[in-house]
């Protein structure tokens, strides 16, 4: 049985820019969870929100790890200039780091749930999106959506992956028409507190019946469980991109058959992050201007940290034809390895 409160794991709540706007009506909520690596990619995923939804009022809550004094005061700047409230909320890793991982994937990934079991004293829907979500257009559908009985409006994921999760988890879905992508996540927090939802999402992940089928661990067990209670919205919502496939596409034209006028919330799944120094391509330009129109315009973008990270710099920097830049890269690489 479980036994722990999560809400004990939060040491620590910041409140930055204005208070007297909680007190408003009308706000929509969205949050974050996310450990220190991505911590960039929430800021400019905060700025690319603001600056395509200029009519509503948001509240952004931040579920991370040590943020530095740097970070807080480049959010504050946000929170003043956009006249937006961000909440970050300093939790404690100690039980996360208990329930199973994957090296794409940390701990952090179970931030949501924590998000959705906390918030709903504050709201009554979130829209949760990952660091890598970037939004290019209008969020008011998740904002006016009638949930109904459904507890969650989600997106389904690419159909290649769509197709073997439903495959791999086999009965455990109710609905085996669907598999959703939880990066994207817009959640009836009414109905999720009534159906304690995040007790039992955390039971599944520590019981050891599912372990042999379980391969992206927070989405499957959301996906078992909230099985028939979803709404679909289309791809537009969650729109699926991975800067890998720059590597083979000479022409770096072909995103624009994935990210069009359309588009609304453009998610950069894979290794490679619109933050990273050597993805410098078009298909980031929806970054590109949230990036521009945040503090962190004149700093430099993330530069390789991990051995993974930076097989992938040196790979890139040679596609966009940098030699020099990619030999140095390779050569970190190598030596990152051999230690
Ligand atoms: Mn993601």
């Amino acid at each position: 049985m479980l036994n722990y409160s999560l809400r004990d794991s939060i040491k620590k709540t910041t409140v930055l820019g204005d208070r007297t706007l909680q007190q408003q009506d009308n706000l929509f909520h969205i949050t974050y969870g996310t450990d220190a690596n991505y911590q960039l990619g929430v800021g400019i995923s905060i700025v690319s929100v603001l600056i395509n939804n200029a009519d509503r009022r948001f509240v952004f809550h931040i579920f991370t790890e040590a943020c530095s004094d740097e970070y807080l005061s480049n959010l504050d700047e946000i929170a003043r200039k956009y006249s937006t409230l961000i909440v970050i909320y300093d939790v404690d890793a100690a039980f996360f780091t208990t329930l199973p991982s994957t090296k794409a994937w940390s701990h952090a990934m179970y931030y949501r749930l924590l998000a959705y079991e906390y918030l709903d004293s504050q709201t009554d829907r979130v829209l949760y999106l990952d660091a890598d979500v970037i939004c290019a257009g209008n969020l008011s559908a998740f904002a006016e959506v009638d949930f109904g009985e459904s507890i969650a409006v989600v997106v389904d994921d690419l159909p290649g992956t769509k197709a073997r999760s439903i495959e791999r988890l086999g009965s455990l879905l109710a609905d085996r028409e669907h598999y959703f992508n939880s990066g994207v996540m817009c959640v009836n927090l009414k109905e999720w507190h009534a159906q304690k939802l995040t007790h039992s999402a955390l039971e599944m992940l520590l019981s050891s019946d599912y372990g042999a089928v379980i391969k992206y661990p927070d989405q499957d067990v959301l996906n078992v469980l909230l099985s028939r209670k979803l709404i679909y919205f289309p791809r537009r919502f969650n729109t699926v991109f991975t800067l890998k496939s720059e590597l083979k596409d000479k022409t770096h034209q072909k995103y624009l058959s994935v990210i069009t006028d359309d588009t609304v919330l453009v998610h950069y799944t894979g290794i490679t992050k619109p933050w990273h120094a050597w993805a410098d391509y078009r298909s980031r330009d929806v970054f590109n201007n949230a990036w521009q129109a945040s503090p962190w315009r004149d700093s430099p973008l993330q530069a390789a940290k991990s051995r993974v990270e930076m097989q992938k710099a040196y790979k890139h920097q040679f596609t966009q034809g940098h030699y020099l830049s990619g030999i140095m890269a390779l050569i970190r690489y190598k030596i990152k390895k051999i230690l």
